[in-house]
């Protein structure tokens, strides 16, 4: 007989092995439990442990996690690499973010930060294009890629959105980009939308000499995503959009494996992230949510405005760090900064996030005095302006749509 017991999961000599996934918790006892007994059961409920001490007659393979180290709240656990099925996401967060975000034993928990071992890493299989789109879609050098959502979100007719987009495009936009919502609803069914924003797209191309794309949004069901994305690669686009948290990873991983047939990037929308990340001792937070963006393969990924924007950020440039760095070999990701972006807000931005971003800016586009293709005008203005090291005001001299963004919105953080 063996028994498994919850002081089993707590070993503050263990060293961890080069394979065992290393997750950063930070835990908050509930009243009648010491940090000990909480970091057990942390690492049993995650792993092969319950709430019984169990009896397990004729031996079985030992998939305990460990709680190694204890610093103030920060709980630190290994888990062996036999744990994991390859290539589950699904399998891998019931393991590491599943019942121990209910469990009594804790009256706050939250996953802070992995450490992804290659033989867990690699059975993911990254970003297709990630940084490399900059180059590889469009011709952007090295000036961050801009993208513009249609405001408002939802309600444009199918002829008013593609109509935007040649606007925008035109202005000098790279990406047209479906909000969050729209999907394919009768005011905007999705294949005409497709397939008009695309035609656009063309006339665009034709004027500008410029590579245009469009991140047209595909959520839905697995089984319909995969059919979208054949139609958009059937017409000629270069990407799909997904919001990868409401759609779950499990989708996003099929549709992944689908566009590395078809030669799509992926665009991840994190619409619901803050529903895990945005309290702070509570959930899981958003440098994890990015990491598996990353493995499970997606190509952008929105991850803030480092806090210039009109939503709450956790952490953008630390961040956008994970993303670029080297990961056995595994393709880095473009972020996205979005969320009440505008012209005035560029050379900060930059500052803050540098030029190997992408941009969007929805309202901060559309709301421009003269209209979409003077906002898209001048946001490009801003960026370059800033790219050549000149003061925005300066540039908007003899610049006049990004003078006249900046006599709207300044340079302050709306909200
Ligand atoms: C941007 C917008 C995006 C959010 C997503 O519109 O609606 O969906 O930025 O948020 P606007 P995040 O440019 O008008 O603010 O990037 O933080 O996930
Ligand atoms: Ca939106």
């Amino acid at each position: 007989m063996t028994g498994i017991r919850y002081e089993d999961f707590l070993d503050l000599d263990y060293e961890p092995a080069a394979s065992d996934l290393v997750c950063s918790f930070h835990v908050e006892p509930a009243a009648d439990m010491d940090m000990e007994s909480a970091a057990s059961r942390v690492a049993s409920e995650s792993s092969n442990g319950t709430w019984a001490e169990l009896q397990v007659s004729g031996g079985i393979t030992d998939l305990s996690a460990t709680a190694f180290d204890i610093d103030g709240s920060r709980v630190q656990v290994a888990y062996p690499d036999e744990l994991f099925e390859d290539g589950n996401m699904a399998q891998v967060l019931s393991c590491i973010a599943g019942n121990i975000m209910g469990m009594k034993a804790v009256e706050r928990i939250r996953l802070l930060d992995c450490e992804w071992p290659e033989p867990l890493a690699t059975t993911f299989p990254g970003p297709q294009f990630g940084t490399s789109v900059r180059n590889d879609i469009f011709d952007a050098g090295d000036r961050p890629i801009t993208a513009t959502v249609p405001k408002p979100k939802v309600g444009l007719s199918t002829d008013q959105h593609a109509e935007i987009g040649y606007e925008a495009w035109t202005g000098g936009i790279d990406l047209l980009k479906d909000d969050e919502n729209l999907t394919d609803q009768a005011f905007n069914p999705f294949h005409d939308r497709l397939t008009e924003s695309l035609a656009q797209r063309d006339r665009a191309e034709e004027e500008t000499g410029e590579p245009k794309s469009y991140l047209v949004n595909i959520t839905a069901d697995a089984n319909t995503m995969l059919d979208r994305a054949d139609a958009v690669a059937e017409q000629g686009c270069e990407y799909v959009m997904v919001d990868v948290v409401t759609t779950g990873w499990a989708a996003v991983q099929s549709v992944r494996e689908r566009c590395e047939e078809l030669g799509l990037a992926i665009h991840a929308h994190r619409a619901m992230h803050a529903a895990f990340d945005r309290v702070e001792n509570h959930g899981v937070s958003m440098r994890v949510l990015a990491q598996i963006a990353r493995l499970v393969g997606v190509d952008h990924i929105h991850t803030g405005t480092a806090d210039l924007g009109k939503l709450e950020n956790e952490d953008t440039e630390g961040i956008n760090e994970w993303l670029y760095a080297d990961r056995y070999g595994m393709n880095d990701v473009l972020p996205m900064a979005s969320g009440g972006l505008h012209p005035g807000l560029v050379p900060e931005l930059m500052d803050r996030v540098g030029t190997n971003v992408g941009i969007q800016a929805g309202g901060g586009v559309h709301g421009h005095p003269d209209g979409t293709h003077a906002g898209a005008k001048a946001l490009r203005q801003a960026i370059d302006a800033t790219m050549d090291g000149v003061p925005v005001e300066e540039y908007a001299e003899d610049h006049s749509e990004l003078a006249t963004a900046l006599e709207k919105w300044g340079t302050e953080t709306p909200r």
